[in-house]
C-alpha cells in the first residue's frame, strides 16, 4: 500500500520520477540505448529501419510517460469521459505525428542526423497501421488527434486486427490482393496490457427463473468463451501534456480449455476451438460501404463491444456512484451501426447482472449512447439474420425483441392503427428469415443521432429516419459536419506550405485554430507571396512525379495539370465516369490538327484506390483505367498532352504525398450518395481545387471558399429520383458523347472489349443507377472550365490561396468540439506537467 510507505521511500520515488529532459544529448542517449539493448544491434550494423525502430522506441518512452500521467490524473479527478467505439482506426504512420505532437520533431531530426541518418529516410521506414477501409476509419483517427489536442478525456475502443486492409498490387491491369501482416516486427506504438484480460462469451442458452421477490429473471448460460486482451495505443495531443488512449482488443483462447471436450478425451477438438478463438480479431473486413453479413463479423462486433463495455463499467464502478449517475460520467459514441450491440449489452448488464428494473436501465442506456450515421446506401445498412444472432447471442436476442416490443407499443399509442408505420419502424424486419435492422436499434437506443455533413443530415431526416423524426421530434437528429486534423494534413504532409503560412501569419497558432488561415486572404494579390505559394505546389508535384516514375514507371511532367481521384473504388463514386471522360479527351486530342493541339492544356490524370475483393464491377473499373493508361501513355499522337496513371496500394502515407501535389481533385459522386467525404477537405486545405458534384461536404466547402474557387457540375440530390424515373420509363436517350466513348471501347481500342462488357452494361438505359449518362455533358463542360481556368495561372494561384485561407471550418477540432458541447456534454481536462506522487 503506497499510503503506508515511509517518507524516504516516497521521496526516493519523487526524486527518480522525473520526465526525461528534451535536449539533444538525452535524446541521442536514449536512441543509442535502444539500439544497443532493446534491439541488440551495434552502430555499424544499422540500417534505416533499425534507426526508425530506435527513434520510435525512444519517442514511445516519452509517450508512455505522458500517457501514464494523463491516465493517473484522470483516474483521480474522474471527470465525464467519452468513449468512441469504432471498428476502424486508420492511423497510418505514427512517428512523425508523435514527434510533432510531443514538440520534439526538430531535436529528434538533429539528433538522429548527427548519428548518421536522415530523418526523412527514417520516417519512410515505418509502415502504415491500416486498420480501416477508408474515410470512416480515417475520420476516427482524426477525431482521436483532435480530442487529445483539445484535452478532452476520451478513449477510443477498437479491434487489433492481425491483418489490416489488404495490400493492392496491379497484375496485368487487374487488382490483386495480398495480406497486410503488419505485425511482423514488434509494433512500438502499442502497449500490450497482458494483465487486462476479459472473458467474452458466445452461444449457449438462457436460464429463466423467479428471484426471491417472485420477479422473473434471465441468466445467460454461455456455451463458448474467449478472452479479450487489451493493447493500448497512446494518442498524444498537439502542444499539450494530454495523451489519450485507443484500446484495441485482441482475441485469445481461454486458458482452461473447454472442459467437456477435454474430459471426453478430445484434446484435438479443444485445440481446434482455441484456434477459432484467435480468428476473431484476425482480419479487418475489407468492405467499404457494403455489408457482408458474415457470422465472424458479428462475432467481432460482439467481442469488441462486450470487452469495451466491461472495461467502461469496471471503471465506473470504481467510483462507487449510483447507477443513475452513469450517463453523467460516461458518453458512448457509436461510429456507425457496427457497435450497436453495445446498447443491448449494457441493458443486459444492468438488468441481468446489476438487477435494475427494465425501465430504469433503459433510461440509463439511452442517455449514454449517441449514434453517427455515415451512409444512406441501402447495401451498407447492417442487418443480422435472427437465427444466426440467436445462436451466437440468445439472451441478447430476447433483449432486442423486448426493446422492440416496448418501443412499438409507444409508437402505437402515439399513432394508433397504423400497421404500416409499425412495420416500417420495427427493429425487426419481417423477412424470411427475420432480420434485425441495426440502424433502427441504434436510433431507438441513442439520445442523439447525427449525420456527417449538412446535406447528409437532412437526407437521413427525410428518408431512412423520416418516421423516427416524426416520432421523436427533430431535436434528436442533428448534424456534425466531418473534419480533418490540420496537424497531419497540412503541417506534416505539406511542411513547406505550413512554414510559409506560419511565416506569413507571423505565428503557428493556426495549427490549433484553423480559422486563423483567413489571414491569408489579405495576401491573395501579393505577387511575392503568390510566387512562393506556386513554387511549393510545384515542388510537391515534382515529388509526386518521382513517386509515379518509381512505382508505375510512367514519366509525367510537373508542369501539366495534376488531376487526382484517389479514394475507394465504388460505383457511386463514379471513377468509371472519370475514365470515360478521359477516353473522350483522348479521342478529342487525336482528332486535332497540330495547331489545335498547341492549345490543349496538358493533363495528368491520377487514380488510386482499392476495390473490395468481392466487388466485381469495381475491379473492372481498375482494369479499364489501366488498359486506357496503357494505350494513351504510349500514343505518340498524344505525348505529354494526356497521361493516365493508376498508383497502386493507395493508403494514408501515399495520400500524404498525393494530396499536396494536386491542382484539381475529383469528388464526383452521384448527388446524395457520398455522405461527406473528407479527402475533399484535405485537397482544398492544401490549395488544390475541387471538381465535384453538389454532394456531401462539397456543398459546405463551396459555401466557405466561394463558387469562383470550385468547379461544380451535375444534377442535385433532389433531382436524382426523377432522373432515374425518366431514364427508366420515358426512354431518355444516352448522352451522345458517352455513346461515342462506349463505341470506342466496344471497338477494342483498349484491349478485348469482352472484358469490359459487364461494366458497360451498367450504363444500359434504365439501369444507369448512378446517372453517368445524365451528368456526362455537364461533367465534360466542367472539365473544359478547369482547363481554361488553369491556363490563366495568375488567377489560378489566387483561387488556390483562397481555398486554403477559407477552410478553417473543416478542422476536426471544430467537429469534435461540436460533439463535446452538443452531444457528449464533456469538458476539457488539462493534465499538469510532471506531478509528484503523493
Ligand atoms: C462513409 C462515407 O461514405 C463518407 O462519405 C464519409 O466521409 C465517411 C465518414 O463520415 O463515412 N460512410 C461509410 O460507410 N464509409 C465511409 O467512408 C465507409
Amino acid at each position: 500500500e503506497r499510503s503506508k510507505w515511509p517518507k524516504e521511500t516516497i521521496d526516493l520515488w519523487n526524486r527518480l520520477y522525473k520526465k526525461d529532459a528534451a535536449d539533444i544529448e538525452t535524446i541521442q542517449k536514449s536512441i543509442v540505448h535502444h539500439v544497443t539493448t532493446t534491439l541488440a544491434r551495434a552502430a555499424y550494423n544499422m540500417d534505416n529501419f533499425t534507426a526508425y525502430q530506435a527513434v520510435a522506441l525512444s519517442a514511445r518512452d516519452r509517450l508512455i510517460a505522458q500517457w501514464n500521467e494523463t491516465q493517473g490524473q484522470l483516474s483521480k479527478a474522474d471527470p465525464k469521459r467519452v468513449y468512441y467505439l469504432s471498428l476502424e482506426f486508420l492511423l497510418g504512420r505514427s512517428m512523425d505525428n508523435a514527434l510533432l505532437n510531443l514538440g520534439l520533431k526538430d531535436v529528434y531530426a538533429k539528433g538522429i542526423g548527427q548519428l548518421g541518418f536522415r530523418m526523412e529516410d527514417v520516417v519512410e521506414s515505418e509502415s502504415d497501421a491500416a486498420l480501416g477501409n477508408g474515410n470512416l476509419g480515417r475520420l476516427a483517427a482524426c477525431y482521436m488527434d483532435s480530442l487529445a489536442t483539445l484535452e478532452y478525456p476520451a478513449w477510443g475502443y477498437g479491434l487489433r486486427y492481425n491483418y489490416g486492409i489488404f495490400q493492392q498490387r496491379i497484375i496485368e491491369g487487374y487488382q490483386a490482393e495480398f495480406p497486410d501482416y503488419w505485425l511482423n516486427f514488434d509494433n512500438p506504438w502499442e502497449l500490450p496490457r497482458l494483465d487486462i484480460s476479459i472473458p467474452i462469451y458466445f452461444a449457449g442458452h438462457v436460464h429463466s427463473f423467479q428471484d426471491e421477490y417472485g420477479v422473473t429473471r434471465h441468466k445467460w448460460v454461455p456455451g463458448q468463451s474467449v478472452q479479450a486482451i487489451a493493447y493500448d495505443v497512446p494518442i498524444p495531443g498537439y502542444d499539450t501534456e494530454n495523451c489519450n488512449n485507443i484500446r484495441l482488443w485482441r482475441s485469445k483462447p481461454t486458458r482452461v480449455f473447454d472442459l467437456t471436450s477435454f474430459n471426453e478425451g478430445n484434446y484435438e477438438k479443444s485445440v481446434e476451438d482455441a484456434t477459432q478463438a484467435e480468428k476473431i480479431t484476425s482480419v479487418l473486413y475489407p468492405n467499404d460501404n457494403t455489408m457482408a453479413g458474415k457470422e465472424l463479423r458479428l462475432k467481432q462486433q460482439y467481442f469488441w463491444t462486450a470487452a469495451s463495455l466491461h472495461d467502461i463499467v469496471r471503471r465506473f464502478k470504481k467510483s462507487q456512484r449510483d447507477w443513475s449517475d452513469f450517463p453523467e460520467q460516461v458518453a458512448i459514441q457509436l461510429n456507425d451501426t457496427h457497435p450497436t450491440l453495445a446498447i443491448v449489452e449494457l441493458q443486459r448488464i444492468l438488468v441481468d447482472e446489476e438487477q435494475l428494473n427494465w425501465d430504469d436501465a433503459w433510461e440509463i442506456v439511452t442517455r449514454t449512447f449517441a449514434f453517427t450515421n455515415h451512409t444512406v446506401l441501402p447495401e451498407a445498412m447492417e442487418k443480422w439474420s435472427v437465427p444466426m444472432f440467436e445462436y451466437l447471442l440468445p439472451r441478447h436476442l430476447q433483449i432486442v425483441f423486448d426493446i422492440n416490443l416496448f418501443f412499438l407499443q409507444k409508437v402505437e399509442k402515439r399513432f394508433p392503427n397504423d400497421r404500416e408505420l409499425l412495420k416500417r419502424m420495427s427493429i425487426i424486419e419481417e423477412a424470411q428469415p427475420q432480420q434485425i435492422r441495426m440502424a433502427h436499434l441504434a436510433v431507438v437506443g441513442s439520445h442523439k443521432v447525427n449525420g456527417v455533413a449538412a446535406l447528409h443530415s437532412n437526407l437521413i431526416r427525410d428518408t431512412i429516419f423520416k418516421d423516427f423524426v416524426e416520432y421523436y421530434g427533430s431535436d434528436k437528429f442533428v448534424n456534425v459536419t466531418n473534419g480533418i486534423t490540420s496537424r497531419r494534413w497540412l503541417n506534416q504532409a505539406n511542411h513547406k506550405l505550413s512554414e510559409l503560412i506560419t511565416e506569413t501569419l507571423g505565428s503557428d497558432a493556426w495549427i490549433k485554430d484553423l480559422d486563423l488561415l483567413k489571414g491569408l486572404n489579405k495576401k491573395v494579390d501579393d505577387k511575392v507571396f503568390q510566387k512562393k505559394w506556386m513554387a511549393i505546389k510545384r515542388a510537391n508535384k515534382v515529388r509526386l512525379a518521382e513517386l509515379i516514375k518509381e512505382r508505375c514507371g510512367i514519366e509525367v511532367s510537373p508542369d501539366a495539370l495534376f488531376d487526382v481521384q484517389v479514394k475507394r473504388i465504388h460505383e457511386y463514386k463514379r471513377q468509371f465516369m472519370n475514365i470515360l471522360a478521359v477516353i473522350h479527351r483522348y479521342r478529342t486530342i487525336k482528332s486535332l490538327t497540330p495547331a489545335q493541339k498547341a492549345n490543349v492544356q496538358p493533363r495528368v490524370v491520377i487514380f488510386g484506390g482499392k476495390a473490395a475483393p468481392g466487388y466485381y464491377v469495381a475491379k473492372l473499373v481498375i482494369k479499364l483505367i489501366n488498359s486506357v493508361a496503357n494505350v494513351v501513355n504510349q500514343d505518340p499522337a498524344v505525348g505529354d498532352l494526356l497521361k493516365v496513371v493508376f498508383i497502386p496500394d493507395y493508403n494514408v502515407s501515399l495520400a500524404e504525398v498525393i494530396v499536396p501535389a494536386s491542382d484539381i481533385s475529383q469528388h464526383i459522386s452521384t448527388a446524395g450518395t457520398e455522405a461527406s467525404g473528407t479527402s475533399n477537405m484535405k485537397f482544398v486545405l492544401n490549395g488544390g481545387l475541387i471538381l465535384g458534384t453538389m454532394d456531401g461536404a462539397n456543398i459546405e466547402i463551396l459555401e466557405e471558399i466561394g463558387e469562383d474557387n470550385i468547379f461544380i457540375f451535375g444534377c442535385l440530390a433532389h433531382e436524382v429520383e426523377d432522373l432515374r424515373y425518366a431514364q427508366r420509363y420515358r426512354g431518355v436517350p444516352m448522352d451522345p458523347a458517352l455513346q461515342g466513348v462506349l463505341a470506342a471501347i466496344e471497338k477494342g481500342t483498349f484491349e478485348d472489349p469482352k472484358i469490359f462488357q459487364p461494366l458497360i452494361s451498367t450504363l444500359t438505359i434504365g439501369k444507369d443507377y448512378y446517372l453517368i449518362s445524365a451528368d456526362f455533358a455537364s461533367y465534360l463542360r466542367a472539365n473544359q472550365a478547369v482547363d481554361a481556368a488553369y491556363k490563366d495561372q495568375d488567377e489560378w494561384v489566387k483561387k488556390s490561396i483562397r481555398c486554403t485561407a477559407n477552410m478553417g471550418k473543416f478542422s476536426s477540432d471544430r467537429s469534435v468540439k461540436e460533439y463535446a458541447d452538443n452531444i457528449w456534454h464533456i469538458k476539457p481536462f488539462k493534465v499538469v506537467d510532471n506531478q509528484q506522487i503523493d
